[in-house]
């Protein structure tokens, strides 16, 4: 057995059974290895992009590491935007990183580059595997890291001669660290809070926004009067009928402080304390107004549910909270698609169980809304804010949960980023229905440039935010990776293709002209 198989063979007897792959000729060993050893799926992804944000929706979906295969420091360099939001979103994930062999490195080859300086400031755990032999342990300890608390991103660099060269075998998952519980101080302290009467928020992350932390978080409102309030961003939320229903921070600063403005205490509940995205000239920093503390009752690797659940009982909550009720969706009259239009039709039809990737922006809130009380689904979003993560995302979401329906919000420009996922969803038969939508413009920068003041825009600054000069051919980019598409321009047209795309089996585009 060569360091390669032993690698493979190590991560799937730890349970990473999926490998996002773009590879190259370094990783030739471990390709030739998913044959012959483990039992690992392995799933080509034409740009690294796709194969790290397909990585991160899998680990959301599964709660579970998947790896990707990436090429050399530039491999890994295409593929770290979507690094960085796995990282923001506590997502475990194992990246395997080919390199030259090790006395190869001396000769400076086109694609040499500092794989660990490219590596280290997205991931949490970094390691370039010295020989053969230590592969399979340096793979085991890389996804026990990932796995660590909360989620972690793990790089693990495998030069080539690493992987030819003989090893002893595949090494044993060492110990995963566990969920620290809260400390009963910690407890005690914001029962003190709540039960003092002032106004609170509970502010949810991570585990605190699936349904049993929803459920003690609102058990717990209901006895303190306590509010509560999510992440503006968070990597998965479980919503919808039949669950307790949760506003989220606005992302827009002088809604945030508006909405955190009568607050006396804020709780933080698997959440870090909320800042504006960027800083604007004559806006705050920090949303919490001057005069309201915070405290915490869990940090997101800590035993949130936990948390809850002891919270609740020091507080004599009562058993159950009230509920999100059922909601229909009336479209607003007229034939011409919106967002609030497009929003009410599929707020109406949602399959129950359905994993909704959020990458909207524009028309984020308009979804948000019309699908409070659509039937019960997971809802993923762009937790780092760096865009071109949809496709894959839903891509790696439909890998994980094949039982599942999968939509995905997706806005034009940010698509554009890593429209390749369509090919990878066409390819491994995905059940991913994309709504895209199509407003040829960077609309979000438009209303930037708004918010900073920074006067009209003239021609050239628009031609920085306007995609119509020459329009995309949303229908013909699906088709040509083999995805069925149709465009939709009216209502009625829309309500057709979502019933299309909703009982097809394989992925679906439908290009809503905005
Ligand atoms: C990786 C990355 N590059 C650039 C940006 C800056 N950015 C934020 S929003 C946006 C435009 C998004 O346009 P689109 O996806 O079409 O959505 P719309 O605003 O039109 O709803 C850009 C370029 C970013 N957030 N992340």
């Amino acid at each position: 057995m060569n360091g390669a198989e032993s690698l493979v063979e190590t991560l799937a007897s730890a349970g990473v059974e999926v490998c996002f792959a773009n590879p190259g000729t370094s990783e030739m060993h471990f390709v030739a290895a998913l044959d012959r050893v483990g039992d690992m799926r392995c799933v080509l992804g034409l740009f690294e992009g796709v194969a790290t944000g397909a990585a991160d929706g899998y680990a959301r979906m599964a709660d579970k590491p998947a790896s990707t295969l990436l090429h050399l420091g530039p491999g890994l360099a295409n593929g770290l935007a979507n690094v960085h939001n796995a990282r923001r979103a506590n997502t475990p994930m194992v990246n395997i990183v080919g390199d030259h062999a090790t006395y190869h490195k001396q000769y400076d080859a086109p694609l040499t580059s500092d794989v660990e300086g490219v590596a280290w400031p997205f991931s949490d755990w970094v390691r370039t595997s010295a020989d053969s032999r230590s592969v399979s342990r340096d793979g085991a300890a890389a996804v026990a890291a990932a796995m660590a608390p909360p989620g972690r991103v793990a790089t693990l660099i495998l030069p080539a001669d690493a992987s030819w060269n003989e090893a002893d075998g595949p090494a044993p998952l060492p110990p995963v660290e566990g969920r620290a519980p809260v400390p009963p101080e910690a407890i005690s302290d914001v029962a003190r809070v709540l039960r003092s009467g002032e106004p609170a928020v509970l502010f949810l992350g991570g585990h605190a926004l699936r349904e049993l932390g929803l459920t003690l978080a609102g058990r717990i409102a209901v006895k303190s009067g306590a509010r509560l309030l999510a992440q503006t961003l968070n990597a998965r939320v479980e919503r919808g009928a039949g669950r307790v229903a949760i506003d989220f921070l606005p992302y827009p600063v002088d809604e945030a402080i508006a909405t955190l403005a009568d607050a006396r205490h804020l709780v933080l509940v698997g959440s870090e304390a909320p800042v504006a995205f960027f800083a604007y000239p004559d806006k705050p920093s920090v949303l919490n107004p001057p005069q309201c503390e915070t405290h915490r009752l869990a940090t997101p690797g800590e035993d949130i549910v936990g948390a809850l659940e002891a919270l609740a009982e020091e507080l004599g909550a009562p058993q159950n909270a009230p509920v999100q009720a059922p909601e229909k969706y009336p479209p607003p009259s007229g034939e011409a698609i919106t967002p609030e239009a497009a929003a009410a039709a599929l707020g109406t039809l949602l399959p129950e169980g359905a994993v909704v990737v959020d990458e909207a922006l524009s028309a984020a809130r308009a979804f948000m809304l019309r699908t409070r009380g659509a039937a019960a689904h997971d809802c993923l979003q762009v937790t780092g804010g760096a865009i071109g993560i949809g496709v894959p995302l839903a891509t790696g979401a439909a890998i994980a949960r094949p039982d599942r329906k999968v939509i995905c919000l997706q806005a034009d420009g940010s698509a554009m980023y890593t429209l390749q996922a369509l090919w990878t969803q066409a390819r491994e038969g995905l059940d991913v229905t994309t709504l895209l939508l199509n407003n040829r413009s960077y609309a979000l920068l438009k209303q930037e440039l708004a918010n900073f003041g920074a006067g009209d825009a003239g021609r050239r600054a628009l031609d920085m935010m306007e995609l119509d000069r020459p329009a995309l051919d949303w229908v013909g980019l699906a088709r040509s990776m083999g995805v069925e598409a149709e465009r939709a321009k009216t209502m009625e047209g829309l309500d057709r293709q979502l019933a299309a795309g909703l009982s097809s089996e394989g992925p679906y585009l439908i290009d809503l002209k905005l």
